[in-house]
């Protein structure tokens, strides 16, 4: 969706590619000299306004309307920019390409019932500064939703209307692995804003469901405390992703981090996601002693089918009203 979203000209850009196109206008043999440059002087109006407007409309068009935008965008969108002067931008945009037609209309009107030549190039000239202003007017628009574009890029593409299991455990308890096991094709790699890292999200089929999973190392294996505003909004962003959230727990010790912590971190997940949440031990090959209902390891592929059976059952669940 943020990929096709046209690159922004500036607006010594586009004045200078209207005119550039125009200056090449030239109307052959005429014999009538006023009729000629009549014509001449019409062909460029209609030549700029079409160029500047067929950028300007594109940019309306392309750049993905606020009231559009799944909650998971328009919260990371709100976090980077203010979402209101995104609005106010863009429609700033529309309406001069509204103003650019009208001007246009209006100065081929008058040239139309103008035989005088002076006339007709004092007309012109006013013309060119007319248009250049209205471009002008709109600077600090097109650099704003500039920089927009440049951040909206880089937001990774998750598919909103997927059903979606997200995978969250501490560091090291085995999520990339799992991310591994239960997608066939290498995950997709995105940037995550506003933290240090990328997120994985991979695709697969389980019965009737395309699921896409949806790995977040370092974005959700660590305590809510110990982030920083921004990082917080962004990681609620994730909330507003329609589906459920596979938590990991690695009882065998070699991640590094004791029950206590990461039975705290499964609390505050699940505070802060109120999503239905699959509690999974893993690496069972290192610590047999099973404690929790879905056991899987990676090493020996054992569980997998206990865990896909739990996430079909929620993919059912999710079809059918509650209560
Ligand atoms: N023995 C054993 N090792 C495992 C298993 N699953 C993962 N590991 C190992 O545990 C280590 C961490 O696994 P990852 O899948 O990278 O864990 P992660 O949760 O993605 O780690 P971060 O991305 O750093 O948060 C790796 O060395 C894996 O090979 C398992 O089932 N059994
Ligand atoms: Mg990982």
């Amino acid at each position: 969706m943020f990929n096709k979203i046209p690159t922004v000209l500036r607006t010594q850009e586009i004045i200078d590619k209207a005119f550039s196109k125009a200056a090449k206008i030239e109307e052959p043999y005429h014999p009538d000299i006023s009729d000629k440059i009549r014509k001449e002087l019409i062909d460029k109006i209609s030549t700029i306004e079409s160029t500047a407007c067929s950028h300007l409309d594109r940019l309306v068009k392309k750049f993905p309307s606020s009231e559009k935008l799944h909650p998971f965008y328009y919260g990371l969108l709100d976090l980077m920019f203010d979402v209101d002067k995104y609005k106010l931008s863009l429609g700033k945009i529309q309406w001069t390409s509204e103003r650019i037609v009208t001007l246009s209309t209006d100065y081929i009107r008058r040239l139309k019932s103008e035989k005088d030549k002076k006339i007709m190039n004092s007309w012109m000239k006013q013309y060119y500064g007319r248009f250049s202003s209205l471009i002008k007017n709109i600077s600090a628009d097109l650099e704003f939703l500039s920089s927009c574009r440049d951040y909206m890029r880089k937001i990774p593409e998750i598919e909103t209307g997927m059903e979606t299991f997200i995978i969250a455990g501490m560091p090291n308890v085995g999520k990339s692995s799992l991310l591994g096991m239960l997608t066939t094709s290498q995950p997709k790699v995105a940037p995550y804003p506003f933290t240090t890292q990328s997120i994985h999200i991979g695709y697969t089929d389980i019965g009737y469901y395309r699921i896409q999973i949806i790995d977040t190392p370092g974005i959700l294996d660590r305590k809510m405390s110990d982030r920083n505003e921004m990082e917080k909004k962004a990681i609620l962003a994730l909330q507003k992703i329609e589906g459920s959230i596979i938590f990991l727990l690695d009882y065998s010790g070699s991640s590094g981090y004791s029950v206590e912590q990461q039975e705290n971190l499964y609390e505050e997940v699940k505070k802060f996601f109120r999503k239905k949440i699959i509690r999974v031990q893993s690496k069972t090959d290192l610590s047999p002693e099973r404690v929790e209902r879905i056991c899987i390891s990676i090493n020996d592929k054992s569980g997998m089918n206990d865990l896909v059976s739990e996430m079909e059952n929620i993919l059912r669940g999710s079809l059918v009203p509650a209560g």
